[in-house]
């Protein structure tokens, strides 16, 4: 008797588990279902934060040339890392407080796979270092004197990244050595660039020195997956500029990523994360926060904090500045 009633138990638990299992399949495929079905392929896209030209317009060609995704996007910001007017990028670079220039840069590919490098001296083009670290090692991560000796491994260049300019600037800085910890208008240009290839593969990098005078060892949102880039090939990407630490806290880039699965298009979720940063920091009027996104169907939206956040689009031979939408708006 007992063990018919343990029998029939258990087929009633097999049945249950079976149904629920099949439950949590269903519930499963459709949160990975992409909600974005792109009915014809769109062209190769080249978006990227700012008003950075010729980095997107390199980008935007090498996808033309069927360069993949994220070398693409690679070769895009490599123009500014070592452009030295640029001085929230690569050689040229703003030193932390104590006169060394540190560098920060993620890339992230269309299958998912992502690499590092965060607080690096010496080393110019810190996001293809990033795609060695993807490439060439087990880790997602590699932090300061760990990840230049791997540069030089990896046969990269040790270049001093301070300029003389730069070095006068901070010379000047330290007499009042005042700790502002924020970006506004004035003082960021770190650049985020997203790319669609050929394929409709979709991939993207961030490359940047951070805070300009930050605490030695700080590092923003720009190299962390999740809150400076993130790419997912079956729904679309994001990225990220602006105050690294609000932009940490809220993950930014992973919740626009998820918002375009749920059925927002990337203007409507770039808008959300912002909403989602005001709604978090009380001091939200005195730094700046911006988004760009890319959805598989060739879509692209930016939403910022402040007026006079603009980002590039290149596609199909034009390279067009988009102002951004904003939040304050008094
Ligand atoms: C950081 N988000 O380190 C970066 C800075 C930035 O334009 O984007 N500047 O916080």
């Amino acid at each position: 008797m007992k063990r018919r009633k343990f029998l029939k138990n258990a087929s009633l638990t097999t049945v249950a588990l079976s149904s629920a299992i099949s439950l949590l399949a269903c519930a499963e495929e459709e949160t990975n279902t992409p909600q974005i079905s792109a009915t014809t392929k769109p062209a190769p896209i080249a978006i990227c934060t700012w008003g950075f030209v010729n980095a997107n317009a390199e980008a935007g060609k090498a996808l033309e040339n069927n360069t993949t995704a994220l070398d693409a996007a690679i070769k895009g910001v490599s123009t500014e890392e070592k452009d030295i007017k640029n001085t929230t990028v690569g050689k040229g670079a703003t030193p932390n407080r104590d006169g060394q220039v540190t560098l920060d840069a993620c890339v992230m590919d269309s299958n998912g796979d992502c690499g590092s490098v965060m607080c690096v001296e010496n080393i110019v083009h810190v996001s293809a270092l990033a795609k060695k670290v993807m490439t060439e090692t087990p880790h997602v991560i590699l932090v300061g004197k760990g990840a230049e000796a791997f540069a030089y491994k990896q046969g990269f260049k040790k270049e001093n990244l301070l300029t003389q300019d730069r070095k006068k600037a901070w010379q000047e800085w330290k007499k009042t050595s005042k700790y502002q910890p924020i970006i506004n208008i004035e003082n960021h240009d770190t650049i985020g660039l997203l790319t669609l290839d050929s394929k409709g593969d979709i991939a993207g990098t961030c490359t940047t020195s951070g805070l300009a005078y930050k605490m030695n060892g700080r590092v923003g949102d720009s190299p962390v997956i999740g809150s400076g880039l993130f790419v997912d090939n079956q729904v679309g990407a994001a990225v990220a500029t602006g105050m690294g630490e609000a932009i940490l806290k809220s993950v930014g880039c992973f919740l626009i990523v998820e918002l375009m699965r749920q059925g927002k298009t990337p203007q409507q979720a770039c808008q959300e994360a912002i909403n989602r940063i005001v709604s978090k920091n009380s001091n939200y009027k005195d730094f700046q926060a911006a988004f760009i996104a890319v959805n598989k169907a060739g879509e692209t939206g930016a939403f910022c904090i402040h007026k006079g956040f603009a980002y590039m689009k290149y596609q199909n031979g034009k390279n067009n500045r988009i102002e951004a939408e904003y939040y304050v708006k008094t």
